[in-house]
């Protein structure tokens, strides 16, 4: 596929912390869509989706008791269904375009639009590249963040059964083809999910023992098997802190960045051989906390990597 469809999505409310909303904006200033041209695909830039200001939406008695975490609501959900809806349709309207989705984050939260959409337009499997399993529910949220919940929300865990939910679950996608890799932080209201769904997992114990090579190999055969192809979603948490430091919610002890290249080379030499990438997003770069933009310069230069760029 020679065209890519941008879709930024300046979403912060999945998070319920500002400056992941810039995530777009700066993986823009590395020089994505240059980087992307050079690589001779024709990248069509659409305008970012509307998300609304936090201020916009909480009104100030509620704003002065958001520090109360005894109130476990989950946060902002008429806002993200609203800007999950349409990522969705974008994302599924560029598939069935032959364009290529590349989704630029914002808070994971927005993952529950690009996985209904992708899996509207194609049969995918899922490689989620994520320190976290985002495996919450409205009812086990001890934060209340959409952001923690994606991969529940997607596979219609627990409450997410329930018909409201009809939004927020991806019909096509099935656990068996789902694979997290990468996870060091498993919240204890959402462990006894993770466990008893059928989703794979892949924590950074595995990859010490196994090496990024044979985890990423098994996650590339889980996921493409009996499906038209894959969807990756890639948290910039995943990488370690002291290399990737803009991110929402850093957890040490992550992907050094020759993993994380090491990953994208593999999704991107089987997508050589067999054509398997369907849609592509990079989520929780955090501007605000980032250092001269090198987070954002990673998302470039791991966008650039499964996207096909060879060293030789
Ligand atoms: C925690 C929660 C999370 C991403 C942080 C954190 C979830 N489990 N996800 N950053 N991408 O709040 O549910
Ligand atoms: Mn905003
Ligand atoms: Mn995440
Ligand atoms: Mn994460």
């Amino acid at each position: 596929m020679s065209h890519i469809r941008i879709i930024g999505v300046p979403m912060d409310l999945g998070a319920d912390r500002r400056g992941v909303d810039m995530g777009p904006s700066a993986i823009r200033a590395a020089g994505l869509s240059e980087r992307l041209d050079d690589l001779g695909y024709d990248c069509e830039e659409a305008s970012d989706l509307v998300v609304p200001n936090p201020e916009e939406v909480t009104d100030p008695e509620e704003r002065k008791s958001r520090t109360d975490l005894d109130q476990k609501k989950t946060k902002y959900l008429p806002e993200v269904e609203e800007v999950s809806t349409q990522l969705a349709d974008e994302a599924e309207e560029a598939i069935q375009e032959n364009e290529f989705p590349l989704i630029l984050g914002g808070d994971h939260s927005i993952a529950i639009g690009s996985l209904s959409g992708t899996s509207r337009a194609a049969n995918v499997g899922v490689i989620w590249f994520d320190a976290h399993s985002d495996f919450n529910t409205p009812k086990t949220t001890s934060s209340g963040n959409v952001h923690g919940m994606p991969l529940a929300a997607a596979l219609g865990v627990g409450e997410f059964e329930k018909p409201e939910y009809e939004w927020a679950r991806a019909a096509g996608i099935v656990p068996e083809r789902v694979v997290l890799v990468g996870l060091r932080s498993v919240d204890d209201t959402e462990r006894d999910a993770v466990k008893q769904s059928n989703v794979t997992t892949f924590t950074m114990a595995d990859i010490d023992e196994q090496g990024i090579e044979n985890v990423v190999d098994q996650a590339l055969k889980i996921a493409s098997k009996n499906v038209d192809g894959i969807h990756v979603s890639f948290d910039l948490d995943w990488i370690d802190p002291t290399v990737a430091p803009g991110v929402g919610t850093p957890v040490r002890g992550g992907a050094t960045f020759r993993e994380a290249r090491y990953a994208l080379e593999a999704v991107a030499e089987a997508n050589d051989r067999d054509s398997i990438l369907r849609s592509l997003e990079f989520v929780e770069v955090n501007p605000i906390l980032d250092r001269e933009n090198r987070t954002a310069t990673i998302a470039v230069e791991l966008a650039e990597t499964a996207l096909g760029r060879k060293l030789l």
